[in-house]
């Protein structure tokens, strides 16, 4: 077949919703967009792990405790079915992971800010975890297939844990004046930067159109990002709190909430590495990748062992 049929067979595929599959042709470009969002996506997962993690030690009983461990837990699960649909697309964990050690690799900007009090637990289920799933619920029907299904199961698990979030932001809520202080600062803190998740507006997104055309992606940052304003700004009321946004008010005409300007600067600084908590993610990642050395090396060896066991009994 030449270059052009077999682009307009992968061409077709993607208008009838033909999911692309590992084995397919597919152009290098498509290729190499899906590994790059599927990759910074076990990223974010992965380093997601760190802000949540540095708060089970301090969890306020047994039941929050045993949560948020089982939280963490999933966390870890979604990376590794990332990375293995990424390995599909022809590149290493290894690889990755070098990536995102040395620096070279993205991950969420969400993740280079601190998480303070016990409220930031609920801020981040309720904020960071609902702007994942809205994001995540459109990419159950993306076009590669491996990536799509790895979403499916990512997705349920992502609905407990926002609302594991709110739960906890409820009780805050209803506690002393100190445990309300506690929740309206935390959602104050992450309100922002959890609107920044949603990559940069549409105007000066890079790679929104094509992904569009592609189907990777079926809605654009900024139609994600209304979504949700207009998801939160109603939750919110049940918390009693409010969102640090004073130009937040619905709109007739748009049938939706008009909201303040992002401070892009701030985004961007982050994506460049110079965010609150950057320095010390990639540090912390480093040192576990050096101290869980002896166990890949066990795992390997073991593989290995069982490997030569196979081939004696084939012999
Ligand atoms: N942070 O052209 P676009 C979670 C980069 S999972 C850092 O619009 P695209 C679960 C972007 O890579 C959260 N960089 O890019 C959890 C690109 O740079 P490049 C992660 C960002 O790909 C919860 C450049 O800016 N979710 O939270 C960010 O079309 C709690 C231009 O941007 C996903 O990864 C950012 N926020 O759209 C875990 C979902 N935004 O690569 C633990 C999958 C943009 O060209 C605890 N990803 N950039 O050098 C996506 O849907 C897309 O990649 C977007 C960005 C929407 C994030």
């Amino acid at each position: 077949m030449s270059l052009h049929d077999l682009e307009k067979t992968f061409q077709d595929k993607i208008d009838k919703e033909i999911k692309i599959e590992p084995k397919d042709w597919m152009p290098e470009a498509y290729r190499k967009t899906n590994l790059r969002q599927i990759s910074q996506h076990a990223h974010s997962e992965i380093v997601g792990m760190l802000p949540e993690g540095n708060w089970i030690t301090r969890a306020p009983s047994l039941k929050r405790k045993a949560i948020l461990i089982a939280k963490v837990q999933d966390e870890a699960g979604h990376g590794l079915y990332l990375y293995s649909a990424a390995e599909t697309l022809g590149t290493s964990r290894e690889q990755m992971v070098e990536d995102l050690n040395s620096g070279k690799a993205k991950y969420s900007s969400i993740f280079n800010y601190p998480t303070l009090t016990w409220a930031d637990m609920g801020a981040v289920g309720w904020l960071v975890d609902g702007a994942a799933i809205l994001n995540q619920v459109m990419l159950c029907r993306t076009s590669y297939g491996p990536y799509a299904r790895a979403m499916v199961r990512i997705c349920k698990e992502e609905s407990f844990h926002q609302r594991q979030g709110f739960e906890t932001l409820l009780v805050l809520s209803k506690g002393t004046k100190e445990q309300k202080a506690m929740c309206q600062d935390a959602i104050n803190r992450w309100w922002w930067p959890s609107l920044m998740m949603f990559g940069p507006k549409d105007s000066e997104s890079t790679n929104s159109d094509q992904s569009i055309k592609w189907k990777i992606k079926r809605k654009t940052n900024d139609e994600l990002r209304q979504q949700f304003v207009d998801m939160i700004t109603e939750q919110i009321k049940l918390l009693g709190m409010t969102l640090p946004d004073e130009s937040i008010r619905w709109n007739k005409q748009r049938n939706h909430y008009d909201f303040g300007e992002i401070n892009w600067d701030e985004f961007w600084s982050v994506v460049k590495g110079n965010g609150p908590c950057n320095k010390q993610r990639l540090e912390a990642k480093n040192k576990d990748h050096q101290e869980g050395l002896w166990v890949r090396k066990a795992a390997l060896a073991y593989a290995e062992k069982k490997r030569l066991r196979v081939t004696v009994k084939v012999a």
